[in-house]
C-alpha cells in the first residue's frame, strides 16, 4: 500500500494531482487545510493537504490466484482418494473459501425462515381455510412477506370470517389488503414537499444513493423550480465526488464537497437562500459500526434535516434486518426503496415498514435519471404483495 501527500491551493486541485498520480480508484485518507509556520503564515492563503493511498491490486490479484492454484492441486490430489473422501474435500474446500464465518449466521436466519415457511403452510392443510384463503396466502409468501404477518392475517381472517365468507374473492381480498394497509404509516413524501430543507441520504454501499438523490435533485429544480444545493461528505473514493460533480453540472445545481462537521455547517449556511440541500453520503457497510459512527455528526441537532435510509429491494430479508438494527442508532428517518425493477418479490418492503414502523417516500424503478423514481405507491404496492403485476416493465 502506499501513502502519499499531495499538495493544492485548491480541494480540486489537490485532488487532481491524487487522480493523475494514483488514478481513480484512489482511497483519500485525510484532508486539512495547512498555514505556513509562523506569523508570515496567517498572511497567505492556506494550502491544502490530501493524504491518499492506492491498495496494491497486484499483490492482490497474486494472492487471489495462489489460492486458485491451492485449489486447483487439492482437488488434483484428492481424485485418486475414495469419492466420498472427494465429495467431503470438495465440500471443505468450497465452504472454507465462499462462506466466510460471518455469512454463516445470515444462512442460517434463512434457513429457519424457509423451515417456518413449510411448517406453515402444511399446517394451513386443515380445514380452517378456504382454497381461496390459502392461495392468497401463498402469494404473500411467494413475494416473501415475513411468517409473523402471514400468522397475524390467518388469525384475523380465521376469527373474522367463515369458510363459506372465505369463499367470496372480493371480500377475501379487500380484507387481507386492509389488514396490510395498517402496517403501512400514513405520512408520504410528494414531490411537492417542502417541509424539510436539508435532507440527507444515507444506506449500505451501491444501493443508489448518488444517483436517487440525481433524479429527486432533477425533479426539484427543473420541473419544480425548486432552488437546489448539493453537499456531498463521500470524499471517501475520487470517483465518488466525480459522479455527484457530473450530476450537478448536467442538472446545473450547486456542489459543496465538505471534510469535516464544521465545513458542514458553513456549506449549510451557504445554501441559505437555497429551498432544497441534498446530502450524499459515503455508501457504509452496515456491518461497520466505526464506519457508521461517522454519519453522527451530519445529524447535527440545529440541523432540521429529513434522512432517508435508502435500500435496495433486492436486499435479502436476513441481511435487510441487520441493516434496520445497524441504522437503529437514527432518530428518525423514511425509508426509501431502489432497484424495485429488479425484483419480483415485494414483501421487503413491507416486512422493513413492519419492522421499523417507518414511513416510506420514494421507490426507484430503473438507472435513468430523472425517469425512474416515483412517489411510494402504497396502493400499488399492496396490490403487487396480492398478486397484480403492477412493476413489470413494457420494454
Ligand atoms: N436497476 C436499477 N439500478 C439502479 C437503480 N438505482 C441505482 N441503480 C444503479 O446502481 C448502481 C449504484 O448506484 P449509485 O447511485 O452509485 O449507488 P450509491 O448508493 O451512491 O453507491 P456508493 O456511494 O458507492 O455507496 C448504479 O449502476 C446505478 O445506475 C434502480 O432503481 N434500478
Ligand atoms: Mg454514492
Amino acid at each position: 500500500m502506499r501513502v502519499k501527500r499531495y499538495m493544492g491551493e485548491t480541494v480540486q486541485e489537490a485532488m487532481q494531482k491524487v487522480k493523475m498520480d494514483l488514478g481513480r480508484d484512489a482511497i483519500i485518507i485525510s484532508t486539512r487545510k495547512v498555514r505556513k509556520k509562523g506569523i508570515a503564515g496567517f498572511f497567505i492563503k492556506p494550502l491544502i493537504e490530501v493524504v491518499a493511498t492506492v491498495d496494491d491490486y497486484t499483490k492482490q490479484e497474486e494472492k487471489r490466484s495462489d489460492i486458485t492454484k491451492k485449489i486447483e492441486q487439492e482437488k488434483e490430489n484428492s481424485t485418486n482418494n475414495s469419492s466420498i473422501e472427494n465429495k467431503r474435500k470438495d465440500v471443505f474446500l468450497n465452504t472454507d473459501i465462499n462462506m466466510p464465518m460471518k455469512n454463516m449466521q445470515s444462512e442460517f436466519s434463512e434457513l429457519k425462515t424457509m423451515i417456518d415457511k413449510v411448517y406453515n403452510t402444511i399446517k394451513e392443510g386443515d380445514d380452517k381455510f378456504s382454497d381461496l384463503v390459502k392461495e392468497y396466502l401463498n402469494r404473500l409468501r411467494k413475494n416473501e412477506v415475513e411468517e409473523e404477518i402471514i400468522s397475524g392475517i390467518k388469525k384475523r381472517i380465521s376469527e373474522d370470517l367463515t369458510l363459506q365468507i372465505q369463499e367470496d374473492e372480493n371480500i377475501v381480498r379487500n380484507f387481507i389488503y386492509n389488514i396490510l394497509l395498517e402496517y403501512f404509516p400514513k405520512e408520504n413524501d410528494g414531490f411537492n414537499d417542502s417541509s424539510k430543507k436539508v435532507r440527507i441520504f444515507v444506506g449500505p454501499t451501491g444501493v443508489g444513493k448518488t444517483t436517487t438523490l440525481a433524479k429527486l435533485a432533477a425533479i426539484f429544480s427543473l420541473s419544480k423550480k425548486k432552488k437546489v444545493g448539493f453537499i456531498t461528505s463521500d470524499t471517501y473514493r475520487i470517483a465518488a465526488v466525480e459522479q455527484l460533480r457530473t450530476y450537478s453540472e448536467i442538472i446545473n445545481v450547486p456542489l459543496s464537497v465538505i471534510y469535516s462537521p464544521l465545513e458542514f455547517i458553513d456549506a449549510i449556511k451557504k445554501y441559505k437562500e437555497k429551498d432544497i440541500i441534498m446530502v450524499d453520503t459515503a455508501g457504509r457497510s452496515h456491518k461497520d459500526r466505526y464506519q457508521l459512527m461517522e454519519l453522527k455528526p451530519l445529524l447535527n441537532e440545529d440541523i432540521d434535516s429529513q434522512v432517508y435510509l435508502v435500500i435496495s429491494a433486492t436486499t435479502k430479508m436476513a441481511d435487510c434486518k441487520e441493516i434496520i438494527d445497524s441504522y437503529g442508532f437514527l432518530k428518525d428517518y423514511k425509508l426509501l426503496f431502489t432497484k424495485i425493477d429488479e425484483t419480483s418479490s415485494f414483501g421487503i418492503i413491507l416486512n422493513t415498514t413492519y419492522l421499523t414502523k417507518k414511513p416510506l417516500s420514494y421507490f426507484t424503478v430503473g438507472q435513468n435519471v430523472p425517469d425512474d423514481i416515483e412517489v411510494a405507491d402504497v396502493n400499488k404496492i399492496i396490490n403487487s404483495l396480492l398478486g397484480d403485476r403492477l412493476y413489470e416493465r413494457s420494454s
